[in-house]
């Protein structure tokens, strides 16, 4: 038993769309929890005039009744209010009527640093448009409101998940108030910490059932993550062995440690403590003074394409990262405890708690 996510929308077509199966019957979801969520990754310093467009809500289609799920598949729809200046543009069916508004004229000057260009030439696009629609982060809304039902459901266990950007970059209004002025980009670094985290959650056996695997991959696969690391990450590779690992100590909580390099995962396996899993964001491609490209349509050397565009969205990803994170321990969590209704499951997590020497810190 685990949770499966199908996803599906463009940046300005009708709506994004997500699809959520393997949840218990009778978690019940609270639509201003989920739409808090939403809010939070639309706000954040140096967004794009998009967001003065954008109120994200969810919308549910099936899988809940009176606010409880069904034990079936729940179908989330969060609408692109812009596909309102997109109609003829983005029409899922051939457009009636003369073109107008945004998108009628193929995109041919591909980004620096988006999908644009190995997305064109992958799927053989004439309109870059084609390619960046589906790759634009636009999409992560979506993914936020899943993540915000994952940490319904391991809210229900003790576990709370909660991402920050760190103070630098992209998420200092100083620097990107000044990228701004140059016409320039930010990126910069989140974390993740997710707290109640019972030892035991992934696998050493394989690698696909690692935590620290499946986190990497869930946090790498947001737009612009271009690095990922747990805990002390890539300090620890300077350190010594007898600096760099936490040590085992008892006391009437159970076993612990007092020190977290490892961020909570030892052998792909949760170990009790805090998991941390921080992420690196690349500076947004989509820049106002242009890179180097060249036209698809003549061959010739020209400036990439040129949007309206975020100048960081570094805090939008800390919801994004958190969201992800969510999602993977919840999959963990459905894995370990299993369940169809609730109740089985926090049982099983319940039952499992009284077996190992750990209490929640
Ligand atoms: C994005 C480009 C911008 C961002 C968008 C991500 O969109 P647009 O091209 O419509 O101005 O605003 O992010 C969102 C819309 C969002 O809700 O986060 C991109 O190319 O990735």
């Amino acid at each position: 038993m685990t949770l499966e996510l199908a996803t599906a929308g463009e940046s300005h077509g009708p709506a994004l769309v997500a699809i959520v199966s393997g949840l218990p019957a009778g978690l019940v979801l609270d639509k201003d929890a989920i739409e808090a969520d939403l809010r939070r990754r639309q706000q954040g310093y140096g967004r794009s005039p998009r967001q003065q467009i954008e109120t994200d809500e969810v919308e549910v289609l099936a899988g809940l009744r009176h606010g409880r799920t069904l034990g079936t598949p729940l179908a989330l729809v969060v609408r692109n209010r812009d596909h309102k200046n997109w109609t003829w543009g983005m029409s899922p069916w051939p457009p009636d009527g003369e073109p107008e508004g945004k998108g009628t004229k193929p995109v041919t000057l591909p980004r620096p640093g988006h999908a644009d260009l190995a997305g064109a030439q992958k799927h053989g696009l004439a309109d870059v448009r084609d390619a960046l629609e589906r790759a634009s982060a636009r999409h992560t809304a979506v993914y936020v409101a899943a993540g915000a039902v994952a940490k319904a459901l391991l809210g229900e266990i003790g576990i709370e998940v909660a991402g920050q950007a760190l103070p630098e970059a992209g998420a200092d209004p100083a620097a990107v108030d000044e990228a701004r002025q140059d016409r320039d980009t930010l990126g910069g670094r989140v974390e993740v910490r997710a707290r109640g985290v019972p030892p035991g959650l992934g696998s050493y056996v394989r690698r696909e059932d690692r935590l620290d695997a499946r986190l990497a991959a869930a946090v790498l696969g947001i737009q612009a993550v271009k690095g990922v690391e747990i805990g002390d990450g890539f300090a620890l590779a300077g350190l010594r062995g007898s600096e760099a690992h936490d040590e085992i100590v008892r006391d009437e909580g159970g076993l612990h440690r007092e020190t977290n390099r490892a961020g909570g995962i030892e052998g792909g396996v949760s170990n009790g403590e805090e998991i941390v899993v921080r992420a690196a964001m690349k500076p947004l491609p989509t820049l106002m003074r242009p890179l180097r490209s060249v036209d698809l349509d003549t061959g010739e050397a020209a400036d990439a394409l040129v949007e309206r565009s975020d100048v960081s969205a570094v805090e939008a990803l800390a919801v994004v990262a958190e969201a992800a994170v969510a999602w993977e321990l919840a999959c963990a969590a459905r894995e370990k405890f299993g369940g169809d209704a609730l109740g089985d499951f926090v049982g099983a997590w319940r039952a499992y708690l009284e077996r190992v020497d750990w209490t929640a810190r």
